[in-house]
């Protein structure tokens, strides 16, 4: 289907308009108009203030941020300055640097987040998770709401769409009491929280993290957040009235790569979403079609995606064994990006302190998999909580009425 309106429309692009023969020119003209429309309709939005501000009026970061939002510039960074921060937490040095606490809270953030297996932690996924839960709690029509950190500062954690939340609102309140003084806000630390769990997540990318964004205590508007039994349709409407398109929206949910449930269905409490929790892999793309181990629980809304003929392409080219990790990375920094900024409309004014995120790892060895499979395959009940919390697991093979 995509590929088949694309190459008409190259085609007709071919015939310019003022030379189209008057004989011929209406049905031509009708199918021109046609693929202008579609290519308009797939074409990327702006949001916020960028939406108005004239190129003249850009920063450096506003002009970056537009371009990565109309995909001509990749979201992905490898920046880094890993000397050691100018001053201690508070110091004068330290207030005097932008991106000098946020070092700080990015170590503390990645202890957190990596686990002994080197598999990220629950930590780790309920900070990506969270991320997108303050953001997308907005549409283009909402006042206000999006990634303002009221889903911390208000009473939003009581909504139900927030359970499995619980502990990275606990240790972001933490954070946030810590860095808060120091001029970090709510929304920037729950964002960079997002960020910095990504790349700790073996195989995550390192995407682009700006700061400066403005809290509000103001919960948002309910009934924004996709539920797990609904149909391709819901979703793909749901998440073009907050400017994200089908394809973007298939890049997001990869971030269930790394996921496992817990309210879905307890009584399966801990069950991941591919073979490989933990890890930023593309693993669960071909997984959420196929027939993976018994532990692995699909949500009924990641299978209607992966079928439907408006997102099953972007789910094919994720699967590819060879292409679909750097394209999925790629496409993933971009969309992650726009889903930061959602409800944010001081964009062109935001900073970027990307260089104080860790490392990414690009290659990952699951060195416990041999255990881990046999999890999957329903043994060792006793691992679920080590392997939600990613510790290696060792000597655990052998207990009660084990041999
Ligand atoms: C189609 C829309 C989506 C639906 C219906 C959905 C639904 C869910 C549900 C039901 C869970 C399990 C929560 C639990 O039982 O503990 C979950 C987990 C998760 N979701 Fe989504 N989600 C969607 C999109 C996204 C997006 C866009 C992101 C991020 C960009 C995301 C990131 C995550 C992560 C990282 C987890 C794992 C949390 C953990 O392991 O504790 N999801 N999602
Ligand atoms: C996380 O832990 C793993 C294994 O212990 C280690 O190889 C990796 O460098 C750590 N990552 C970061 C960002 O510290
Ligand atoms: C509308 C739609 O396609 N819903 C489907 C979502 O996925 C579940 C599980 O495969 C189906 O049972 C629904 O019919």
């Amino acid at each position: 289907m995509k590929t088949l309106s694309y190459l008409s429309h190259a085609l007709l692009a071919c015939i310019p308009l003022s030379n189209a023969h008057p004989g011929m020119g209406e049905q031509m003209l009708e199918m021109r108009r046609e693929a202008n429309r579609i290519e308009r309709r797939s074409s990327k939005e702006l949001i916020g203030d960028l939406k108005t501000l004239a190129d003249s009026k850009l920063t450096a970061i506003g002009k970056d941020i537009k371009a990565i939002l109309l995909d001509q510039k990749n979201a992905e960074s490898s920046t880094i300055d890993t000397s050691i921060p100018v001053g201690g937490i508070g110091s004068a040095a330290c207030k005097a640097d932008l991106c000098c606490h946020w070092k700080w809270l990015s170590y503390e953030m990645t202890a957190k987040f990596n686990g002994t297996s080197g598999r990220c932690s629950k930590f780790a996924r309920q900070a990506v998770r969270l991320g997108f839960h303050d953001a997308a709690v907005w549409t283009k029509d909402s006042s206000y709401g999006g990634a303002d950190g009221s889903i911390l500062l208000s009473d939003e954690m009581s909504r139900a769409d927030n359970n499995g939340l619980a502990a990275i609102a606990d240790q972001t309140n933490k954070w946030y009491k810590k860095y808060n003084q120091y001029g970090l806000s709510m929304a920037d630390i729950i964002q960079f929280g997002a960020n910095v769990a990504t790349v700790v997540c073996p195989l995550g990318p390192r995407v682009r993290s700006f700061v400066g964004r403005k809290d509000n205590s103001k919960a948002g508007p309910t009934g924004l957040l996709p539920g797990e039994k609904d149909s391709a349709s819901v979703l793909l409407k749901l998440f073009q009235a907050k400017t994200i398109d089908p394809h973007d929206l298939v890049a997001l949910v990869g971030a269930h790569t790394t996921s496992q449930q817990h309210f879905v269905n307890t009584a399966r409490d801990g069950d991941p979403q591919d073979t490989t929790p933990g890890v930023w892999d593309v693993a669960f793309y071909p997984q959420t079609i196929n027939n993976p181990p018994p532990r692995v629980l699909k949500f009924q809304s990641d299978i209607n995606l992966s079928k439907d003929s408006r997102t099953s392409s972007a789910w094919t080219e994720f699967s590819d064994r060879n292409t679909g990790q750097q394209k999925w990375n790629q496409d993933y920094a971009k969309a992650y990006t726009r889903l930061s900024l959602l409800g944010v409309n001081n964009i062109n004014d935001l900073k970027e302190c990307t260089q104080v995120m860790p490392v990414q790892r690009n290659s990952f060895t699951s060195e416990d998999q041999v255990v881990l499979d046999r999890w999957l395959q329903g043994e060792f009940d006793q691992l679920n909580n080590m392997v939600d919390d990613a510790i290696q697991l060792t000597g655990v093979v052998t207990g009660p009425g084990k041999e």
